[in-house]
């Protein structure tokens, strides 16, 4: 690109949680702020509603540059080699070690590479090389960004290969507790942890972060990131959150093929009447706590839309919704719940007015989504980063979480269907958390209006590809 039009080129992980952010940052730097921008594509995907995703946003935005890069050969080497691995992880491996071979051809006339998180401590060496710019965008949340950027000073205070990870407390930030701290990395042989430490102790070599948040919300790890209490020595750091959803009206009409006209029953509900209930595109629920929250929802008396997931992948993801759910169970809810295993456009539904609650797994991506529409969350993590964006949620007023709600791989407590009922009555009825949720929406709004900060981090980012 020229001096005046950067050529930012954009190099997303695996998974809808990672494809979904980074196709808003592509619409946002290219319509928003006039940029050339092009996306990697690795193929194939791993999850069919990545594909689904990936063709209706080049359907849609046709001035995107679609940049495919074939993974075939290495991932069938690393899924041998990583058998039984969590699939995203297995595809992270894979194209961590594809990076170096094959990613420089991409980079043909780009002012600034934008790699994922996941990415960031193979795509910085590559890109440094080619003297291209590198910046790192996290998909998750602010506080967690602090958390990763401490957590090698963490390890090496406290000897390498530590099993027993204790609280860990984000100078600047807050104390994040052992039982907050992500699975995987209180084991040291996961592979995730080791891509977890390796990009942790990269982010100084970027250019910058971007990150999917903003100041209002995460004030102290904004900050603290900003400030160098959390390490020294970071690039500047980018807030451009909450990045807004696409409107992609395909991925809502296949929906509609299926029979699964969800859109036109919101339509047809009363404000605010609606518990709309998902825990994201990663992970699926045990098939008895799948049942609890059935019975869950029908016992808390209110309209329900619930996007069930059967398997972590959703290819593999065959079952029928009556076995899942059991006898009669559709049968009894039929008209007040929707309930559905198929792709939902979440970002439309959390803007429907008839959407009063939010039981979330707290994915990141849900969390903001929540947060620009104003819906408040029922936070219920299950995984990963989770638990702290569970306690960013409680503490910047957008909802509530229940603490002592299972956690996967803890001892798998079921929570009952009375317990669950009784918060979702509880949190439908608060109307202190109303007013909180309100005003979180009202800080997101402003802060990705004209001349706020993350308006404002983006246009500065933009300044910096052009120089
Ligand atoms: Br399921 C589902 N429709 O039916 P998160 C998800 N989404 O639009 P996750 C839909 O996928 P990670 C559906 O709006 C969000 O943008 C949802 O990302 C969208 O959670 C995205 O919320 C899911 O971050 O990913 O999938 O667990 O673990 O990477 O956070």
């Amino acid at each position: 690109g020229s001096a005046a039009t950067p050529h930012i080129a954009l190099f997303p992980s695996a998974g809808m949680g990672h494809l979904v952010p980074f196709t808003r940052l592509a619409v946002a730097l290219s319509t928003g702020h006039s940029c050339d921008v092009s996306l990697v594509t690795a193929l194939p995907t791993v999850s069919s509603a990545e594909s689904v995703h990936i063709a209706a946003l080049f359907a849609a935005f046709p001035a995107l540059q679609r940049l495919d890069l074939c993974l075939a050969a290495l991932e069938d080497a690393s899924a041998e080699f990583f058998r039984g691995a969590d699939p995203f992880y297995v595809r992270y491996e894979a194209l961590r070690r594809a990076t170096p071979l094959l990613l420089a051809p991409l980079l043909a006339g780009a002012s600034a590479l934008v790699a994922d998180i996941a990415l960031a401590s193979v795509a910085i060496p590559v890109a440094r090389e080619l003297r291209v710019p590198c910046y790192v965008f996290f998909t998750a949340s602010a506080t967690m960004l602090s958390f990763k950027a401490y957590f090698p000073t963490y390890l090496d205070a406290h000897g390498a290969g530590v099993s027993a990870i204790g609280d860990v407390d984000v100078p600047g930030v807050y104390r994040i507790p052992s039982s907050s701290v992500p699975q995987a990395l209180h084991d040291p042989d996961n592979i995730f942890t080791g891509q977890f430490v390796a990009n942790g102790r990269a982010l100084a070599e970027a250019d910058g972060l971007l990150v999917n948040a903003f100041d209002a919300m995460e004030p102290e790890a904004v900050a603290a990131l900003r400030g160098g209490s959390v390490v020294a020595g970071l690039p500047p750091v980018y807030a451009v959150g909450p990045l807004m959803p696409l409107n992609l009206r395909e991925t809502e009409e296949a929906a509609k093929e299926q029979g699964n006209n969800y859109m036109a029953w919101l339509d047809a509900q009363p404000p605010r009447s609606v518990v709309y209930v998902s825990f994201g595109s990663r992970k699926a629920l045990a098939k008895d706590q799948i049942r609890e929250l059935a019975a869950g929802l029908e016992a808390c008396g209110h309209r329900f839309l619930w996007v069930v997931k059967g398997a972590v992948v959703d290819r593999d993801d065959a079952g029928e919704l009556v076995d899942l759910l059991g006898d009669g169970f559709l049968r009894r809810v039929e008209g007040r719940g929707v309930v559905t295993k198929s792709w939902v456009e979440q970002g439309e539904v959390l803007r429907h007015p008839a959407v009063g609650l939010f039981v979330s797994h707290c994915g990141w991506n849900s969390v903001t989504e929540a947060a620009a529409s104003g819906v408040p969350v029922l936070a219920w993590p299950r995984f990963a980063d989770q638990r702290v964006n569970a306690r960013v949620v409680a503490r910047s007023g957008l909802g509530t979480w229940v603490e002592r709600w299972s956690w996967e791989g803890e001892e798998e407590a079921v929570v009952g269907a009375e317990e669950i009922a009784g918060q979702v009555v509880a949190a439908m009825g608060d109307e202190a958390v109303a007013e909180k949720v309100a005003s979180v929406r009202e800080a997101a709004a402003r802060a990705v209006a004209d001349g706020g900060t993350s308006h404002r981090s983006l246009a500065e980012f933009v300044r910096r590809c052009q120089g």
